[in-house]
């Protein structure tokens, strides 16, 4: 970062050097809104969402109660009144809280289902607790394991369920996975489902695992971290048909609906729940005697205290929007997806991960340099090949000319996984990806 300082001075720096300091870090940061920035789920910059960041922070207050941020709070009870009819729940028998991530909303997927099986552990721990498992298929987001272990539960204790060739949990695994760790004296709790898994883009049959849930009494938690923005899409949604089963739901309007970052909510189907597991009737804050109805105060349902004020820029853009709105975007980045398996399917050099249409905008593949061609499929090739596309991502970096992830991913070795949630993007930019893929990698 070529002159730039970043150390902190003991006296203050003139208007014009916080100018250039400004100016510098969007210069040495990565330009995450750029049509050709295909790394993360989260990425493009809407304009509106911006104004509504730019606002929030104006604002600059907490959203623990009403009484500091009463604007904010009914625009949360809206945008989550919003959530519940589109996932299919009745606004009677549901709740929910923003939360900073995909992540956090896990834990408090978790955190909710063992506590109503078990409300005794608020007060006595772990040790009011037979030893409990939970279960999510081998494609879930690791934020599970990071779950059981933040909440006691222990990452051994979480089970992995194996997965079909497209990544999807396979239904009977799971039922043989809860009657055996039945059989081995441990209680099943809960079952972690994905709704667009982070490298495939996979969706578990959510139906079946709900049916499982149900004959075993478990919890449904779906991380739809990922794909729940595809519920806007009436051409799509039904690839979440299932979910108005769960007991709670993950969903990032961050991701797919393209929200400047942080926003994400968990939504509960049972009223009371969230306050009871969490409320700690804070006196300072959560007075009962205040001059409005405290149902108001959303603060004693969370784990944090101070909270960020997120929902306002989705408000926001949804007035911008509409529904409509974020369908379009949302089928246009399907189409996408569509387009560039159709591309590289044409492409001797490229290879498809999986050589059927995109179930979501995630499209894996392997590039092939003309020098692997000759080598046959097997151990020697895969070495080679696994260190294709950590050279190829590399160089492009150097470039700066595009940004693209890649990964293993159980018996495969790296390859490029390319999504979209970018509304910046465009047919062009997918061909120039491609094109620069060949150029950068037909020497390796
Ligand atoms: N929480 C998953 C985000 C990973 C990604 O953007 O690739």
């Amino acid at each position: 970062m070529d002159g730039f300082n970043l150390e902190l001075s003991d006296h203050p720096e003139s208007l014009e050097q916080l100018l250039v300091d400004c100016t510098d870090t969007l210069k040495y940061g990565v330009k995450t809104g750029h049509p050709r920035f295909f790394n993360q789920l989260s990425s493009g910059l809407d304009v509106v969402g911006l104004a509504g960041e730019w606002l929030t922070a104006t604002a600059n207050t907490n959203m623990f109660t009403y009484e500091i941020a009463p604007v904010f709070t009914v625009m949360e009870t809206i945008l989550l009144k919003k959530m519940y009819e589109i996932i299919g729940w009745g606004e009677t028998e549901a709740d929910g809280i923003f939360a900073p991530g995909g992540s956090i909303s896990n834990l408090y997927g978790i955190l909710v289902a063992h506590y109503k099986h078990y409300p005794e552990i608020k007060r006595q721990g772990m040790t009011a607790l037979p030893c409990i498992v939970l279960f999510v298929s081998e494609q879930g987001h690791y934020s599970v394991k990071k779950a059981a272990a933040i909440l006691g539960i222990g990452t051994d204790n979480v089970i992995e369920v194996k997965c079909d060739e497209r990544g999807r949990m396979i239904p009977a695994e799971l039922e043989k996975n809860i009657l055996e760790a039945k059989r081995k004296g441990q209680t099943p709790f809960c079952v972690v489902a994905t709704a667009g898994s982070t490298v495939f883009g996979a969706f578990d049959p959510l139906h079946a695992i709900a049916d499982i849930c149900e004959t075993h009494r478990l919890w449904m938690h779906v991380d739809a971290a990922w794909g729940g923005g595809l519920l806007l899409s009436r051409n799509y949604s039904s690839k979440l048909s299932g979910i108005e089963r769960a007991n709670s739901v993950t969903w990032n309007p961050h991701k797919l609906m393209g929200v400047p970052l942080q926003c994400s909510a968990i939504l509960i189907r049972e009223k009371g729940l969230l306050e009871a597991c969490n409320q700690m009737r804070a006196g300072y804050l959560f007075q009962p005697d205040k001059l409005y109805n405290v149902d108001f105060d959303t603060g004693d349902k969370t784990i944090q205290c101070g909270r960020h004020v997120d929902v306002f820029k989705l408000w926001l853009m949804w007035k911008a929007k509409g529904t409509c709105g974020f369908e379009a975007q949302i089928d246009r980045y399907m189409e996408l997806a569509k387009y560039f398996y159709k591309v590289l399917k044409k492409k001797d050099n490229f290879k498809l991960v999986f050589d059927a249409e995109p179930e979501f905008t995630n499209v894996c593949f392997w590039y092939f340099p003309p020098r692997l061609k000759h080598i046959p499929k097997g151990c020697e090739r895969d070495q080679e090949l696994q260190k294709i596309a950590p050279k190829i991502k590399a160089q492009m970096i150097e470039e700066g000319t595009a940004m693209i992830s890649y990964q293993p991913c159980g018996d495969k070795v790296n390859f490029f996984r390319m999504v979209f949630s970018n509304p910046a993007t465009r047919r062009a930019d997918v061909d120039y990806l491609i094109d620069e893929i060949e150029r950068l990698g037909k020497d390796l």
